[in-house]
């Protein structure tokens, strides 16, 4: 039996492409921290990361209800909100350390849409 060379390296490239799974945070190869907002009124992830200085947030909406995000003790500096429009963006200074995400509209940071920012 014979495998062809290219069907190895295919396999071999989806394979890379899919490993390292498992991270609980999302991917932000391109710089940008990426928040999706969940109907059940969650985040897509409980805890982002982002490199100091500018940080450009695009929040992306996977429903229909709205939602709103704001870091908290900075909501004059960040607040963008989903839901006429499925993605909202904007840049934040941030220095390095901890902060919370979370959507201010009534009841749904009770219900789960906060999580938490690790600046470095
Ligand atoms: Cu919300």
């Amino acid at each position: 039996m014979r495998t062809t060379p290219a069907a190895t390296i295919g396999a071999a490239l989806l394979l890379s492409a899919c490993g390292g799974g498992g991270s609980a945070l999302p991917p932000t190869e391109d710089g940008v921290l990426r928040v999706v907002a969940l109907d059940k009124q969650d985040f897509d992830a409980d805890m982002y990361e982002a490199a100091a200085g500018e940080v450009s947030i695009e929040y992306v909406l996977d429903g229909f209800q709205s939602h709103t995000l704001t870091v908290e003790g900075l909501e004059d500096q960040l607040h963008l909100e989903v839901g006429k429009a499925s993605v909202a963006t904007a840049t934040i200074n941030l220095e390095p350390g901890r902060y919370m995400l979370y959507c201010d509209i009534a009841g749904h940071r009770a219900s789960g849409m906060e999580a938490r920012l690790l600046v470095s």
